[in-house]
């Protein structure tokens, strides 16, 4: 079968890597790009692009008819940081359009979906180091609550419609083409935007706050690679815990200060630091090393060079 894409959300932190990606991958033609608004013209521009309300059933129906979509990935959310300020949205967003695209799916006008999950499906009660796939999950924000209920639903779609959603488990993710909107783990971009800028941070997490984090070229590798991988191969239906590395906002310091020696930062823990306290600090991923061979490539100092270098053109 060959693959007609629509990303949903293609002007977003992930979504508009996806699209370069996926269209190097499959050909200019065969990816869509959709968002709700011009966000990214860098995006709008560089293809085929559909201004879609995913929220709206119909809408995605005749946009999945018009271009004969059979495979689409589902980059829209609200994340943490702004679910918090905006609960009931959030939770319509995210899962009514979960809904119209699983739906789409189980009456077989989709082959395939993408559904990106989080390291905030998991909280307060979940063992913070090396945190297992099968653990206690009791998500403490809105957005968590949404992953969590969400990738029930997949897995659910998947046992009883035999839908083909497979799923990953985003830590946060780090990358300089586009910023990320509204989430907790967003300071790990932020900081190297404003060294480059002022070689200053104003740091919103607390300086030992140890978060797992990848970064982008990391993150676009698995998402293709479980999109790949043979059916029989994905053996978890709700969602893939993945792991690269975890560090802290100090970590980060040091590492910047072997190319700015004179960055420095101050921490003001501000509402973010009570989500960031219920996420794990470290991930085990082995299942997605073994069901489809995920392996990362980037250290943290590997990331620092790409950011600084590309942030500083
Ligand atoms: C967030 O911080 O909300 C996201 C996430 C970890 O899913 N980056």
């Amino acid at each position: 079968m060959k693959s007609k894409i629509l990303i949903i959300g293609a002007c977003g932190q992930i979504g508009s890597e996806l699209t370069y990606k996926l269209r190097e991958i499959h050909g200019d033609n065969q990816v869509i790009a959709s968002d709700i608004s011009y966000g990214n013209l860098d995006i709008v521009n560089s293809g085929i692009f559909e201004i879609l309300d995913a929220q709206d059933a119909t809408s995605l129906k005749v946009c999945i008819e018009k271009y004969e979509i059979n495979t689409v990935y589902l980059m829209a959310a609200m994340l943490s940081a702004t679910g918090e300020k905006f609960p009931m949205k959030a939770w319509d967003l995210n899962m009514s359009t979960l809904f119209n695209v699983l739906d789409l799916a189980k009456n077989g006008q989709i082959k395939k979906v993408f559904w990106p999950s989080s390291i905030a499906v998991f909280g307060p009660t979940t063992p913070k180091d090396g945190t297992a796939q099968y653990t206690i999950m009791e998500p403490s924000t809105v957005y968590g609550i949404t992953k969590q209920v969400g990738e029930r639903w997949c897995e659910y779609y998947f046992n009883k419609y035999g839908v083909d959603v497979r799923s990953i488990r985003y830590p946060g993710i780090i990358s300089w083409k586009t910023l990320p909107g509204g989430g907790t783990t967003d300071y790990a971009v932020d900081i190297y935007h404003k060294a480059i800028a002022d070689n200053h941070y104003n740091c919103f997490l607390s300086e030992h706050t140890e978060l797992p984090m990848m970064y982008m070229e990391d993150a676009i590798k698995a998402t293709v690679q479980i999109m790949e991988a043979p059916a029989n191969n994905i053996k978890i239906r709700s969602s893939y815990n993945l792991a690269a590395i975890s560090f802290t906002p100090k970590d980060m310091v040091a590492s910047i200060k072997k190319h700015l020696k004179d960055f420095t930062i101050e921490y003001n823990p501000d509402f973010r630091q009570e989500i960031a306290d219920s996420w794990p600090s470290s991930i085990d991923d082995s299942h997605a090393r073994q069901d489809w061979n995920w392996k990362h490539e980037f250290s943290l100092d590997d990331i620092t060079k790409e950011m600084l270098t590309n942030l500083a053109k």
